[in-house]
């Protein structure tokens, strides 16, 4: 019985130490921010291959972070990878506006 709730004390702290370690949820590996340096609303975490990043991150992202499942990420300006796109962002910007895509991303592949 001690050895069932020392495990669910452990599973807990797990828990709880990822989530503070994790600014905002990693799974896909591309997270856009609205405003420059990661900050402003979070638009989300996409991965490559988004056909569309959807109305509410449209035409917003101005900083992104890409982790380890994406390993880069190109920027596009309209749906389906139409339009402009970027360079690889091997590890993301805290600017777009130093790439001319500022407010600009629909897609990503
Ligand atoms: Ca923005």
């Amino acid at each position: 019985m001690k050895r069932k709730i020392a495990a669910v004390v452990t599973a807990s702290a797990l828990t709880i130490g990822l989530g503070a370690a994790v600014a905002a949820p990693a799974n896909a590996g591309i997270q856009l921010w609205d405003h420059d340096n990661y900050s402003g609303d979070y638009l989300g975490d996409f991965g490559r291959g988004s056909y569309n990043v959807g109305s509410f991150a449209n035409d917003r992202a101005t900083s992104l972070r890409v982790t380890s499942p994406a390993n880069y990420a190109i920027l596009h300006e309209h749906a389906g990878y139409g339009g402009r796109q970027t360079r690889k962002f091997y590890t993301g910007t805290a600017n777009l506006g130093w790439y001319d895509f500022n407010d600009m991303t629909t897609s990503i592949s």
